[in-house]
């Protein structure tokens, strides 16, 4: 038998993504480097198509027809490179390695460039939606060369999501890293859209006095309109669940310490080396990590807050429906600042990445999936070049039109001591943007005085620098 595809790594995401292959007709090798792994698989699955259980990576190498594909699935990290070690010298001009895992595309970068001196294509690829998107189509965003993709795009795009209008959730992102940079920003997007969730649920709940199960009707409601999406759904789920053992919501007998695995914290560690302000993205991440200290939460404990007082009953509902305007709006600069670090690595690194493909292709089989994600496929229709999301016409209404409501939230939030991080740094974003004079204009005037770091005018070119310690005049730089 020859395979057209090899999965390697058969772990709940390999296993189920060569599921996937065998059950949208492709024979596929499967190989892990604990045999019991591919024992099982074939064990348990093994009906379900055409699998070539291999032992050794060289039977795997062997069971692939040429020019081989070869999916690695394994622990991003030292996992891939051991794993990338161990198949490279097997291989031959032409074959390719397609990475899974959730690299950091800077590894990615590094492995294509090795590879390529070989003649392997290595294609780093973001695949979302965790196991069950693995099995029943994920959102694949592959990078590599344009030349792997003609190869492999066809299957990619038969195991992929498919959206509502039947178009597979796949593209071909760009060169070397940047399927796994577009992937990493769809995680901090994602870690974005989870904490402003988490914000509307803490005001609904603290300033409107919903219990859980109540907010849970609220964000059916709002699944119906403009916020539709996978966590909006999962979100009324999760509220309206009742712990079996206590009877109380679920929400209430969870610790409240959030965890994470990195590629927020990666999506804003490389916005900080772009220079792009992702503060919705960093403040989520931020959230979490503040929510983990339980030491500084014990001693802060005692610290005097707003005397707690909820909405009366009559005003509580148009309170929410507030809610829902500061959660659009904060929702629309999140994704804002997502495109942007995308848009701005493209530049940086000649990605040539097409922005409106890319949310196209988040609008199934990933955790960020939304009606939304239309909108901004539109925008970028209609205006190729568009600058920020924010200056698409239709954008920039809504924004326009939530916009009393949203301060108003931000007051309330304020007033009543519940933490917004996320609505408030969206909504600074907003407003910085817009003002016609920042406070920049201070800050360099500050620098120039202590370091001399010099200056330019509103006035005319040229750079300056003013004598503080001296007559204070101004000389050119
Ligand atoms: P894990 O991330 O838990 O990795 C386990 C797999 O890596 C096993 O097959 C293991 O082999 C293999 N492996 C390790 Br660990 N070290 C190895 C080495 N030195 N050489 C060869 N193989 C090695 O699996 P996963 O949760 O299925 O995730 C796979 C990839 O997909 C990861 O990069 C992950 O970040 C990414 N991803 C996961 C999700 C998700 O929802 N879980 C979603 C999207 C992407 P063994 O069986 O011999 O130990």
């Amino acid at each position: 038998t020859t395979a057209q595809i090899g999965v390697t790594g058969l772990a709940v995401m390999g296993r189920n993504l060569a599921r996937n292959f065998a059950r949208n007709g492709y024979t596929v090798a499967v190989h892990n480097r604990t045999v019991a792994r591919t024992r099982a698989l074939i064990e348990e699955f093994g009906g379900e198509g055409d699998f070539v259980a291999a032992e050794t990576a060289e039977e795997f190498v062997a069971a692939l027809e040429r020019p081989r594909r070869l999916v690695v699935m394994v622990k991003a990290g030292e996992p891939t490179d051991a794993v990338i070690a161990e198949f490279a010298p097997l291989l031959e001009p032409g074959d390719m390695i397609v990475d899974g895992g959730n690299a950091h595309f800077a590894d990615t970068r590094r492995r294509e460039r090795e590879l390529r001196e070989r003649g392997v294509h290595f294609v780093g690829t973001g695949v979302s939606g965790g196991e069950e998107g693995a099995l029943h189509g994920p959102s694949i965003m592959p990078g590599g060369s344009a030349e792997s993709y003609e190869s492999l795009g066809p299957m990619l795009e038969r195991i992929s999501a498919k959206a509502d209008d039947g178009a597979p959730c796949v593209t071909h992102v760009g060169p070397d890293g940047a399927g796994h940079f577009v992937k990493m920003v769809h995680n901090g997007i994602e870690y974005a859209d989870m904490q402003l969730i988490g914000e509307a649920y803490q005001l609904l709940r603290d300033v409107a006095g919903y219990t859980p199960a109540r907010i849970a009707d609220v964000f059916r409601r709002w699944n119906t309109g403009r916020l539709d999406s996978y966590l909006i759904e999962i979100t009324a789920e999760v509220l309206s669940h009742v712990d079996a053992a206590t009877g109380k919501p679920f929400v209430d007998v969870v610790l409240d310490r959030a965890e994470q695995k990195g590629t927020g914290r990666w999506t804003v560690q490389i916005a900080l080396d772009l220079g792009v302000p992702v503060s919705g993205i960093a403040e989520a991440v931020f959230a979490r990590s503040l929510s983990g200290h339980a030491d500084l939460r014990s001693a802060a404990r005692g610290l005097p807050g707003p005397t707690p007082r909820t909405l009366p009953e009559a005003e509580a509902a148009a309170f929410a429906d507030r809610v829902e305007q500061a959660l659009y709006a904060s929702k629309i600069v999140s994704y804002t600042q997502g495109f942007h670090q995308i848009a701005a690595a493209s530049a940086e690194y000649d990605w040539g990445v097409d922005a409106g493909a890319v949310a196209r292709i988040w609008r199934g089989g990933c955790i960020i999936r939304a009606a939304f994600l239309d909108r901004i496929t539109a925008a970028y229709e209609a205006d190729p070049g568009l600058v920020s999301l924010l200056s698409d016409r239709d954008f920039a209404d809504e924004i326009g039109a939530a916009q009393d409501d949203w301060r108003a939230v931000l007051a309330a939030a304020t007033t009543q001591g519940v933490p917004t991080p996320g609505f408030a740094a969206a909504l600074a974003y907003y407003d910085g943007l817009r003002t016609d004079r920042s406070p920049a204009a201070l800050i360099q005037g500050q620098r120039d005085y202590f370091g001399a770091h010099t200056y330019r005018r509103t006035d005319g070119e040229g750079t300056f620098h003013t004598l503080w310690g001296g007559d204070r005049s101004e000389v050119e730089a």
